[in-house]
């Protein structure tokens, strides 16, 4: 007998379909709005189309009265019970339902509950709201203005818009950089407001129960552990009468981290009437309300040497997190992980400041498909780089080369503090380079330009920090960031294995199961994978920020393994030999001096329940909790060659080549859509994402008419190329991938569209670069902002 074939069982590097599009695709997937309850109410939120103004009287009489209506939340009920206000994930607080004041646009007024929807939402029409309208602020520069209306007025000791103010580096250090450099570049840039958009919008279903105190809450959370959490400090609950219960959720990207006022509303509401209370948001109240991301405004400067190399670097960044600060994020960092911009290059000194303020926009600054505002960290750090090469005169993928971290400097400590641990930094833009056949695209270019076409060509080469924790340097509201595994081997072999991560896509059910294949040789499909109910799943941070495979996968591996060390007992026991002379090679062990004597995995596993050893608690199962040392960073080169017509300013994609090295890789087809699919949100926000606010805080892109999503008809064709530098401290060898395209991609098609440009006197459009902007800059030679309008004249 030989070692099972690990492809053939479904393991490691094995392009396993996806075992849940089984059901998803045959229209089987269970979401939130699928789940229908007995005696089931329902609800709807009742949002304030003014971006600010006081809240003068509230009357809910007319909604009270019509027939079906079983109940009315306004601020003032919730106020009644202490949960006018909660707690946010950035030690801010958020209005639940508006008591004194309105916000931002589409903020959470009152709830009504009732027999049917179409009730509940002609209800809250019914609901008279008497509003002063107060001066909207709607960009940072008028809110730090003199004179600016207070918006948080709220908050004792809040005397002004802003909410910190962070600073880390070296500051004295790194203006001795900068008086040292012989050229120094500056860019002033934008990351515009961006929006997840999941194809399923945010809701839960409250089930209280008052004979058994038991509050069961399916809701659509990337993060079902934190949620039963904040339930029992905020509600005062205990822990053990909570269970939260993810099922499928149609896409997350970010936006399904928060907790959201609907959430709370819906849970009170079903304690209140013992009642089932639902709560299914609508596109329009999910592209206003939840889920914002970016927002921040750079200053950003780099000191050169004439070589090329890079002596320091200097970003002040001003986040615009409107009217609550609510992001997801590490407490420690207050602007997230934005100082891990520059951590693929070697530079010695750095320094960054940041400014948070308040605006009347609904809260900004939630993860969308970013480790923390990774997207705007990559971002910044590409487009600065392209335009110090240009100002040096020099070719952008030279001045990359020479200024990377090289493959022998590893460990390496980056001027902002974080440990990189592995890459192969120049051998990715070689293989893009060569993919997308650089120095041939370079003459057709210059031949292009003869004939008055513009063409261009951008990359985006960064590593990104994947993975929070370890639990020293990230917790989230003083919960230390770990995961876990919990692995049960029934008695013929099969497996049911439960993580405190959370799919919304990504395919947890098909690559976890590969893992185990790989550690103990049982066949993928023999195991079970189940995520998102608090009552079974271990205790977990949920998944977010590229986490799931670098620190749940990891608790995968390990639990993996200390079921193989019970099974190795076991299996000296059946062979009758001593365990130090038992050998492993995948599903099955052996005996070293007679190989052909051995017993399967299988058959340990039987014998777990059946015939184990004198003294050996019976079964075979185990829980690991990970800890990891470090974050994974996953190292990626974005090449994009675009023709831009000088007559329209529209642009088209010509190529786009990917290199991605995520270390070892479990599912390479997995690996592969989630490349694509973040390819293909990076072109959507460089090119058609839209979603701002005019000067009174009305939100522009309320619907997918105005937000645009891709379609396969505008996207362009993906060229995926991989180099693999296996992460040196995670047990497989795997970093992250979720969001590498997502955030390095959006820098490769500005600075293709930039690099069509060169010449013209124009530094930087912002995103997304819509024709006319792009004609703009062609016509005027000026930069072109896409900052929202500035209000002149009084309310
Ligand atoms: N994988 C692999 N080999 C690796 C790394 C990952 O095979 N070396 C596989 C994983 O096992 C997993 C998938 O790729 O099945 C993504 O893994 P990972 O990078 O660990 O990311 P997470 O599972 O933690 O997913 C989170 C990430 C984030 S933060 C956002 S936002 C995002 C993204 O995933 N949201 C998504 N991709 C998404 N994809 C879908 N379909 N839907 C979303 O909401
Ligand atoms: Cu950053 S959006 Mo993803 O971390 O859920």
């Amino acid at each position: 007998m030989t070692a099972v074939d690990e492809v053939k069982i479904g393991g490691m590097g094995a392009s396993r379909r996806r075992v849940e599009d089984n059901r998803f695709i045959r229209g089987k997937g269970n979401y939130v709005d699928d789940i229908v309850l007995p005696g089931m109410l329902h609800m709807e939120i009742l949002r304030s189309p003014l971006a600010h103004a006081r809240i003068k009287s509230i009357d809910a009489s007319k909604a009270w009265a019509m027939p079906g209506v079983r109940l009315v939340l306004t601020g003032e009920t919730m106020a009644a019970r202490n949960l006018a206000w909660m707690p946010t994930l950035s030690y801010d607080t958020q209005a639940v339902l508006a008591t004194d004041k309105v916000r931002f646009q589409g903020q959470e007024v009152a709830c009504v509950i009732a027999d049917d929807p179409y009730i509940a939402k002609d209800a809250c029409e019914a609901i008279f709201v008497d509003y002063e309208p107060l001066p909207p602020i709607v960009n940072p520069m008028q809110s730090l203005a003199d004179g600016a209306p207070l918006i948080r007025d709220d908050k004792e000791n809040q005397s002004d818009n802003v909410i910190y103010d962070w600073e880390v580096g070296d500051r004295e250090g790194t203006d001795r950089a900068f008086a040292q450099a012989d050229l120094v570049s500056k860019i002033e840039l934008h990351y515009p407001r961006s929006h997840p958009s999941p194809i399923e919008c945010c809701g839960s279903i409250a089930d209280f129960n008052r004979s058994t105190s038991k509050l069961t809450v399916y809701m659509t959370t990337q993060a079902p552990h934190i949620i039963r959490a904040a339930v029992a400090l905020v509600a005062e609950l205990p822990e053990q009468m909570i269970r939260i219960v993810s099922p499928d959720i149609g896409g997350g990207f970010g936006n399904k981290v928060p907790v959201y006022p609907g959430y709370v509303a819906s849970i009170l509401a079903s304690i209140l009437l013992e009642r089932p209370v639902k709560w299914i948001e609508d596109r329009t109240g999910n592209l206003i309300s939840t889920g914002f991301a970016r927002d921040i405004y750079l200053h950003g400067e780099l000191a050169l040497r004439k070589d090329g190399r890079i002596l320091g670097v200097r970003m002040k960044a001003t986040a615009d997190h409107g009217a609550f600060f609510s992001d997801a994020q590490p407490s420690k960092f207050k602007i997230g992980l934005m100082h891990s911009a520059f951590a693929c290059y070697d530079i010695p000194n750095a320094h960054l400041l940041a400014r948070g303020v308040y605006t009347n926009k609904a809260p900004g600054g939630v993860a969308y498909r970013c480790s923390f505002r990774v997207t705007e960290a990559m971002f910044f750090q590409e487009r600065m780089v392209q335009a110090a090469a240009d100002d040096l005169g020099m070719d952008q993928a030279e001045f990359r080369r020479v200024n990377f971290v090289r493959d022998d400097d590893f460990p390496h400590r980056t001027p902002w503090g974080f440990l990189t641990d592995s890459g192969q930094y120049s051998k990715c833009l070689d293989v893009g380079l060569e993919a997308i056949g650089y120095q041939d695209f370079l003459k057709e270019k210059e031949e292009a330009a003869k004939r008055g076409r513009l063409l261009g060509i951008g990359i985006s080469t960064m590593t990104e920090p994947l993975g929070a924790g370890n639990s020293r340097e990230y917790d989230i509201l003083g919960i230390k960031m770990f995961d876990s595994a919990e692995l049960k081997i029934h008695m013929t072999g099969k497996a049911l294995l439960r993580t405190g991560a959370k799919s919304q896509g990504q395919g947890h059910e098909t690559t976890w199961a590969q893992i185990v294949a790989h550690e103990l040789g049982l066949p993928a499909e023999d195991i079970l994978v189940e995520e998102g109910d608090t009552d079974t799943a271990p205790f977990g941070m949920g998944t977010y920020a590229s986490r799931s495979t670098p620190v749940a996968g990891a608790a995968v591996a390990m639990v993996s393994r200390k079921i193989r060390a019970k099974a190795r007992k076991i299996a000296a026991h059946l062979l009758e030999i001593s365990e130090e002379d038992v050998e492993w090679e995948l599903g099955r062990f052996y005996v070293r001096s007679q190989p052909e004597r051995g017993v399967t995995i299988q058959e340990c596993a039987m014998a777990a329940y059946s015939n184990m050893p004198d003294g050996m608690e019976p079964g075979l199962e185990n829980v690991a909790y990970y800890d990891p040392p470090n974050l994974t960073w996953p190292f990626a080169c974005y090449i994009v060659t675009v023709e831009v017509d000088p007559e329209t300013g529209v642009w088209d994609v010509l190529r786009l080549v990917a290199v991605d090295d995520c270390g070892v890789r479990i599912n390479p087809m997995i690996v592969e859509g989630q490349i694509m699919g973040g390819l293909t949100e990076a072109y959507a926000m460089a090119n058609m994402q839209f979603i701002t606010f005019d000067e009174y805080g009305n939100c522009i892109g309320s619907n997918f008419t105005d937000y645009l999503l891709p379609t396969a008809w505008e996207t362009p064709g993906f060229e995926l190329h991989e180099v693999v530098t296996p992460c040196p401290h995670h047990p497989i060898g795997a970093k992250g991938i979720g969001e590498c395209a997502a955030v390095g991609g959006p820098a490769a098609f500005v600075n293709a569209v930039m690099d069509a440009l060169k010449g013209t006197g124009t530094r930087n459009i912002d995103m997304p670069l819509f024709p006319d902007r792009v004609y703009e800059a062609l016509q005027t030679g000026a930069d072109v902002s896409g900052a929202p309008p500035v209000r002149i004249g009084e309310a």
